[in-house]
């Protein structure tokens, strides 16, 4: 019996240990070392686990790694619990303290976004000593003072130890709830950006269909698609912000977040979309950026012969590269400091991200940037590329079924299908639905905002009862058809037609 609470002691030990870990990584915004750890399995997943994990980062499984690495440690906890209770404390404390080095050890090696070494390894310190004093307190607890004492027949003091492990259980929990507050929701940082009136605005918003279920033209921040290896969200103060440009360039510049605002801003429609998106997939949105053109800043620092990339890195010292020719040939490539008429949101690149028409998000749209070197693609290799992705990678002509959903059913008689396609820089000119094997019909088109944005169909047709399959395809600006060839997504974009089944009665 007293070795199942030892186990309960290990657990609640590695428990207050992980909150203490919390609270300070809340209180300098250095990485909490179970998310340390996370980072890393991203890092270093093999192809299809990244695939997934990036696929899934944006969703629920952001989460689930969490609590994955939290279950581990748990049950590693327990066994140590375990052992201590059977006598073994000094092991018992060696393996806390083993848990906790390994959390050190991680953040040592961790891509962070905190300010300073202090800050980033504070974390994963506390929660070590915490580990090893909490683990050392609950297997000295339980044992008896007095071997062979009438009222602990087994040797073991149940009452001290239950007291013991409750008082740390509410230390922990206490560190847990102060970890909420501690760190703030950080809103006040975006509270006090004021976003200032475009140059160039955009004009009015009129190219939107409204079909229930279509997606909207315009995507709402809360719903944007999110896509990034972090699980803690950087929290950067706009005032501590600085973008350094560098490298291939005649004079260097430091831009703070005030001169950014003062230069030329433009506001523009772009649709973002991420490499990683499966034919019909929901990674893609569209939104009004307001941004100061990067040709712009590329004039003034003055590009030197010979480059033709430029790497870009995020607080977090994740590394983008893009191509120049992309930032200089007259498409309205942005550094964006508001989305939809906000701030950028946290998980979107709080205060500045880069955002260029027409490439993947992996190869253009830094999120939290701080670092813009122009380069040669020979002279570097970025985050994605080094995990199997391609250098260069342009959006590919999509379109996809928003209405009906797949499997759902349909009432017979008149019926509307809705979607949105999209070929960024060159634009949608036609969008065709197949019904079964039937002839390609033409769908009902929104108006056109520009070429960088989706184009949002309807399509009216006769549903008669039974099981019908519907298929999309577009035709860009060009007059290229979209390929009905098969592709996933590594190294550089899925293609294919996207189609949905639907019941009719
Ligand atoms: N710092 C940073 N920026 C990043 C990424 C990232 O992992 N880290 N992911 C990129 C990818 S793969 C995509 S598709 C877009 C997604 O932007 P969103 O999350 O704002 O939709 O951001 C890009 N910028
Ligand atoms: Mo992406």
């Amino acid at each position: 019996m007293h070795r199942a609470l030892g186990a309960l002691g290990g657990v609640v030990a590695a428990g207050t240990a992980l909150a203490a870990g919390y609270l300070v990584a809340g209180l300098t915004g250095g990485p909490w070392p179970v998310d340390a750890v996370g980072v890393q399995v991203i890092d270093r997943s093999p192809g299809p686990v990244k695939d997934w994990a990036v696929r899934s980062l944006g969703t629920a499984d952001r989460p689930l790694l969490r609590v994955g690495i939290c279950v581990t440690l748990v049950i590693v906890a327990a066994v140590a619990g375990w052992i201590g209770a059977r006598g073994h404390r000094r092991t018992a404390v060696a393996i806390a303290g083993g848990l906790g080095l390994v959390g050190l050890v991680f953040a040592i090696v961790s891509r962070s976004s905190a300010a300073s070494t202090v800050d980033r390894l504070l974390p994963a310190t506390v929660t070590l000593v915490v580990a090893v004093l909490a683990m050392a307190l609950v297997t000295h607890a339980g044992p008896a003072r007095e071997p062979g004492d009438a009222e602990q027949p087994d040797g073991f003091d149940r009452r001290r130890f239950l007291l013991t492990v409750s008082a740390l259980a509410v230390v922990g929990a206490g560190a847990a709830g102060a970890a909420r507050f501690a760190g703030g929701s950080g809103q006040e940082l975006r509270a006090r950006v004021r976003v200032p009136r475009p140059t160039d605005a955009a004009g009015p918003l009129q190219a939107s269909l409204d079909v229930p279920g279509i997606s909207p033209f315009t995507t709402p921040n809360a719903k944007f698609y999110r896509v990034d290896t972090l699980l803690q969200v950087p929290r950067i103060d706009p005032r501590d912000w600085e973008l350094r440009i560098h490298g291939l360039v005649d004079k260097e510049l430091r831009l703070s977040f005030d001169q950014l605002l003062e230069r030329r801003l433009i506001e523009r429609d772009i649709t973002l979309t991420c490499v990683s998106n499966e034919v019909g997939g929901p990674y893609t949105g569209n939104a009004r950026w307001i941004g100061v053109p990067v040709a712009d800043l590329l004039r003034e620092v003055g590009v030197r012969q010979g480059a033709d990339a430029v790497k870009s890195t995020s607080v977090d010292g994740l590394t983008i590269g893009t191509p120049l020719a992309a930032l200089t040939d007259g498409r309205d490539a942005i550094l964006a400091l508001a989305m939809n008429g906000e701030p950028l949101p946290f998980e979107h690149g709080f205060p500045v991200r880069m955002v260029v028409p027409g490439l993947y998000g992996y190869v253009s749209a830094t999120k939290w940037i701080v670092d813009f070197e122009v380069t040669r693609f020979r002279d570097f290799s970025a985050y994605w590329t080094d995990r199997g992705w391609s250098v260069e990678a342009p959006i590919k002509t999509s379109s996809r079924i928003d209405v009906p959903k797949g499997f759902a059913t349909v009432k017979a008689g008149p019926a509307v299908a809705a979607g949105v396609a999209w070929a960024q820089r060159r634009g949608i000119s036609k969008v065709e639905v197949q019904v079964d094997n039937g002839p390609w019909q033409p769908a009902r088109l929104a108006p056109v905002d520009g070429p960088d944005t989706w184009r949002q169909w309807t399509f009216r047709w006769n549903a008669t009862p039974g099981t019908h399959k519907l298929t999309v395809r577009a035709t860009d600006a060009t007059g290229e058809l979209q390929t009905d060839r098969q592709a996933s997504p590594r190294p550089n974009g899925s293609s294919g037609l996207h189609n949905t089944v639907v019941m009719v009665e």
